[in-house]
């Protein structure tokens, strides 16, 4: 027995299944399923540009004849969607399984979607893990459902099962003979010609896959009384076990397609039947397709947002202790840039010249925060340097201020890529700030093209990003230190006026301060301190001010050395130690 996450036991169980590929994007709730496969042995692992490539070196793989794990958040089933759902007409040679990771409640993430949609317009099954335990047995089992029904399976988590640890047993890894490749174009070259066939082939399938679910064993009825009975999946699962001790849940492992038969008697066995499921109509709209009476909540459900015991309760009218919630009043910690995080300076500067930024994702989407309040848009991976070409077509000269895309170095390699290329095929203007603090920060220091450091350490080949700005033939490309503030302003003033007409590149280029292990002496607040406030709106966390004299401190616990604030004081206020006491703790 061992204690596992949801997303450790998914990786332990494609490994025992015999997967030895995964490819994957990072992002949370998914990221250490692929970290974590990684560490076996006998398995090749690798982080791709972004999540389509990803599904596309998993089909491939998958043609060619090894079973595969492909991992991503929910958003990045969306960038996978287009392979996604002709794969689904492929089918696979080795076994394909897909984690899609959800995040309802956005505790990580842009937007909350529900990835069931997607195994619904795939025609895939979608197996729903409630625990760790059922996430290792699920996805050893998904390579054989995979081969069976020649069909890429998706095992859909959510952050809960995801990050949870709970008990699992571990088995063995199976002996698997990776399959030969034989060519058959009309299975894997999806033109109209061979895709019709394939299509009726899907349909086909998915009548197996019905008579299949009937008997996977999976889906559990608990037969508690026959008066409320509940269909669930997942996490939601372990919530309604908390909170209706007495009702008979039927807790579907398998969500696409759904036990019809199962479905109907388990609701013909109570007289009250509801479906709780999480941010999302899903599971009771395909119950309702069955032509099954759901039952209304007496009081409503939160349809967006997380589930909890709690919730369950008041949305069946059971009244809830106080301590059984976390209390409103619990203070707000607003996320901010760490201290001495390269990305400071140069929101700093943006809002200062009050421009128009079209923000991304990463670390640095937190420069939309007060004091820096820089950010305008951000949507999704790669739309600040679309965006900002967008902006730029839509003012036109009408409006004054400066548009200013901002994008990390994976979102670049990610994504912003192709949108830069529209902006130089189109003659498009504006500049574009790419903060390559040589790491994918955010979701916990991944590698990437731009660092060159790979998922196994394997031998890589870092991109020379500047190298890639100039070969598309961009003409004012620049590389700037992001800590030094004359030079910060300088490079943005420079392409934000001397080229307003023309299409800019500057590439801030300094390691994330959790990359950079160097600690060098902190900085201090002198007697000199005028209490103007200047260093508290770069929004350091090192940085705090008196309350009622305004005068400012520094924490040397927390600060890292790097300077930035100095160079923000009119007063020479703030200073270096100069003895070898060293900053806060990295
Ligand atoms: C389609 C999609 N995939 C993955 C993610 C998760 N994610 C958010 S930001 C990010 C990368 C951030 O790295 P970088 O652009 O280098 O910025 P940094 O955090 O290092 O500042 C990732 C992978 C996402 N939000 N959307």
């Amino acid at each position: 027995m061992e204690l596992m996450s949801g997303n450790e036991a998914i990786a332990r169980g494609a490994w025992e299944a015999g997967a030895t590929i995964g490819v994957a994007y990072p992002g949370t709730p998914s990221t250490e399923t692929m970290e974590s496969f990684a560490r076996y042995e006998g398995v090749y692992a690798e982080w791709c540009t972004n999540e389509k490539v990803a599904v596309e070196v998993g089909v491939g793989a998958s043609a060619a004849g090894a079973r595969v794990l492909a991992t991503m958040k929910h958003v990045g089933v969306n960038v996978a969607a287009d392979p996604l759902l002709t794969a689904a007409y492929t089918g696979v040679n080795g076994g394909f399984v897909i984690l899609a990771a959800d995040d309802p409640g956005m505790y990580s993430s842009q937007n909350e979607q529900d990835s069931h949609f997607y195994a619904l317009a795939a025609h895939i099954p979608s197996l729903d893990p409630s625990d760790s335990a059922e996430a290792l047995e699920f996805a050893r089992e998904a390579y054989e459902i995979s081969e069976r029904f020649d069909v890429p399976v998706m095992i859909r988590s959510t952050v809960r099962v995801s990050h949870t640890k709970t008990p699992v047993e571990v088995g063995e890894k199976l002996d698997y003979e990776q399959k030969a490749y034989e060519k058959d174009p009309a299975k894997w070259v999806m033109m109209p010609a061979f895709a019709k066939p394939r299509r009726k082939a899907q349909l086909a399938r998915d009548a197996k896959l019905r008579e299949w679910v009937e008997g996977c064993p999976f889906n559990q009825v608990e037969h508690k009384g026959t008066a409320v009975g509940v269909i669930c999946a997942g996490a939601a699962y372990q919530h309604v076990v908390d909170a209706l001790p007495e009702a008979s849940i039927l807790k579907l492992g398998v969500t696409w397609p759904l036990p019809q038969k199962l479905v109907a008697d388990f609701a013909a066995s109570v007289d009250d039947l509801y479906v709780v499921e999480e941010g999302s109509e899903y599971l009771t709209g395909q119950v309702k397709e069955l032509g099954v009476k759901v039952s209304d909540f007496p009081a409503p459900l939160p349809k967006d947002g997380e589930l909890s015991p709690g919730l369950i309760k008041r949305a069946f009218g059971i009244e809830v202790p106080a301590h059984d919630e976390a209390p409103d009043d619990v203070p707000g910690r607003p996320p901010a840039l760490c201290a001495g995080c390269p990305h400071r300076l140069v929101f700093k500067e943006l809002s200062r010249i009050k421009a128009i930024v079209t923000g991304d994702i990463g670390c640095y989407t937190l420069g939309t925060l007060p004091p820096l309040s820089s950010m305008d848009t951000c949507i999704d991976m790669g739309a600040s340097v679309s965006m900002s070409h967008g902006f730029e077509l839509a003012l036109a000269g009408t409006d004054h201020r400066p548009v200013v895309a901002v994008i990390g170095d994976s979102t670049f390699g990610h994504s912003g890529l192709s949108s830069l290329i529209t902006t130089v095929y189109n003659r498009g203007a504006g500049t574009v700030c790419i903060l390559d603090n040589r790491t994918t920060a955010m979701t916990g220091r991944q590698g990437n093209p731009f660092n060159g450091v790979t998922l196994q350490n394997r031998p890589s080949r870092e991109l020379d990003l500047v190298g890639v700005l100039e070969a598309l033939g961009i003409e004012h490309v620049t590389q700037v230190n992001p800590h030094d503030m004359k030079a910060v302003r300088s490079a943005i003033k420079t392409a934000t006026k001397e080229q307003a007409d023309e299409l800019s590149v500057i590439v801030f280029k300094a390691p994330c301060v959790l990359l950079h292990r160097e600690r060098k002496p902190f900085f201090f607040v002198n007697a000199d301190c005028h209490a103007c406030g200047a260093c508290a709106t770069l929004g350091c966390p090192a940085i705090s001010k008196d309350a009622e004299t305004g005068i400012a401190a520094i924490d040397p616990m927390q600060c890292i050395g790097c300077g930035q604030c100095a160079q923000y004081c009119a007063f020479d206020a703030i200073e270096q130690t100069t003895s070898s006491a060293k900053g806060g703790a990295l």
